[in-house]
């Protein structure tokens, strides 16, 4: 369009590839997860011979806008990456704003009323191009890709938090869940467990494995009081941990009161206690439930784009914005992070299961926010030591992840596993994410609700 030439490499294809990984029965409000989850990967090309990466959710929706995104990416200059990225904006979110993407099944519909639905959301798809095209001008440029964000780096290793679940018994479905992947926390990771003590184990086996000092109980499976028992039993074992609970806005916020209230001892904050209800936003009760309770609050649910995070200001309802730059973009997440930074409160990140590229990319996200950071979720450690699609994928030690100091993202991929990732996927998925499947197995004719335990007292 008459303007000069970078001199920059030029992106020459790129692929859109879904693929899939092993999971365990995990319990969350929405069910329990099936055998495999899915996500979809981003392979940019350059002509000087780089390989960029990104990944974000599955999904037919998301791959394929990815795909009809490949002519507006493929021939642009690895310096004009921002135009690109307009460019892929606007073809995808016209009007401007979070944007949902076409539903095309009832299934899916059924998903969108779920936690979870954020995972459909279109900024996803400008994330899978935003963190290829950072990778490759990163390797150009010799500088991690966390130097390209905001005002650069900010710290040398992020520190992530062990995402526990309860978990379903595997041996009472027919599903091809796994039964061992090794010893220790990978032997642990695939058995039933359900009580503060089985949890407070979990916890122990992830210190073993990881070094973990911070801990988030996923909760909406048990009730509320025996959900802030089970906290208490991982901070008998380890007084010093920060501790989360995270029903997914399941509890009433009276409920939400009588659970937490008196607890801040054992709650380093609380993660969307709860939600909407009787014509009352998530936001207003979030707000009702900090003043209550003197609990900081963190969510994933009710701050998930600008303009909710400004209503979510106003109202003073959280403390903590897990800005997951999967949906948030990386530029965005980072963006949250510097007016956390400046307003008082503290970035975190929001996760799914992924594999090891998604980990870089959240790694550099934290890496480049500034100021205090709260340990940011990953659900890595239920697929690490087996899944990877990169050669080497970032480890966690001590409960941190080393950010790192090769060019790009700093992860090379690797074209068997993303091949042998492929084919599961094939052979597997093709649906969106239904939790209620694998959850039937336990309380045959389950449904979901948006404010019942998923698994106390149902039949
Ligand atoms: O993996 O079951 C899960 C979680 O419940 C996930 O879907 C949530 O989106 O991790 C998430 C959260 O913090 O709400
Ligand atoms: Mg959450």
């Amino acid at each position: 369009t008459g303007v000069a030439n970078t001199g920059t490499p030029t992106v020459v294809a790129m692929r859109v590839i879904p693929v899939a990984g092993c999971d365990s029965m995990l319990l969350n409000l929405c069910g329990a997860h099936a055998p495999y989850f899915t996500r979809t990967l981003v392979l940019l090309e350059d002509n000087a011979g780089h390989i960029g990466m990104g990944e974000v959710p599955g999904g037919a929706g998301i791959f394929s806008v990815l795909e009809q995104s490949i002519p507006l990416v493929v021939g642009s200059e690895i310096g004009r990456y921002n135009g690109t990225l307009n460019t892929v904006r606007h073809a995808v979110a016209p009007g401007g704003g979070a944007q949902r993407h076409q539903v095309t099944s009832a299934a899916e519909a059924e998903v969108l009323k779920q936690p979870h639905e954020i995972n459909l959301r279109l900024e996803n798809v400008v994330t899978a191009v935003e963190a290829a095209l950072l990778d490759l001008l990163g390797q150009h440029l010799g500088v991690p890709v966390c130097e390209l964000l905001g005002n650069g780096r900010q710290r040398d290793s992020v520190p992530m938090l062990a995402y526990l679940f309860y978990i379903g018994d595997r041996r009472r479905t027919d599903l091809p869940y796994l039964a061992s992947t090794g010893d220790g926390w990978y032997q642990r990771r695939h058995q039933e467990a359900l009580t503060p003590d089985a949890i407070a184990d979990l916890a122990a086996a992830t210190v073993d494995q990881y070094g973990f000092r911070d801990f988030k109980l996923k909760g909406g499976v048990m009730r509320g009081a025996e959900e802030m028992a089970a906290v208490a039993a991982i901070k008998a074992r380890f007084p010093e941990a920060r501790v989360t609970l995270d029903p997914n806005g399941a509890w009433p916020l009276a409920e939400a009161i009588a659970v937490c209230k008196g607890n801040a001892h054992l709650l380093a904050y609380a993660e969307d206690p709860c939600g909407p209800e009787h014509g009352y936003s998530g936001r207003e009760t979030m707000a009702e439930f900090k003043r209550a309770t003197g609990i900081r609050t963190a969510t994933n649910m009710v701050a998930t784009d600008w303009r909710q995070m400004a209503h979510s200001h106003l109202l003073g309802a959280v403390d903590i914005p897990l800005a997951d730059p999967h949906f948030w973009t990386m530029q965005g997440s980072v963006r949250l992070a510097q007016l956390c930074a400046d307003w008082g409160m503290t970035w975190g990140s929001h996760s799914n299961n992924h594999f090891d590229v998604s980990l870089a990319m959240f790694t550099h996200a934290a890496a480049a926010a500034p100021g205090e950071i709260t340990a940011i979720d990953t659900h890595w450690i239920w697929q690490e030591g087996r899944e990877r699609l990169t050669r080497e994928p970032l480890r966690i030690t001590g409960g941190e992840v080393a950010v790192p100091r090769a060019p790009g993202l700093g992860v090379t991929p690797d074209f068997d596993r993303i091949g042998a990732a492929h084919a599961l996927y094939k052979k597997v998925a093709g649906t969106a994410r239904d939790d209620a499947v694998a959850m039937r197995y336990l309380a045959p004719g389950w449904t979901y609700h948006p404010k019942r335990p998923s698994l106390a007292g149902r039949p």
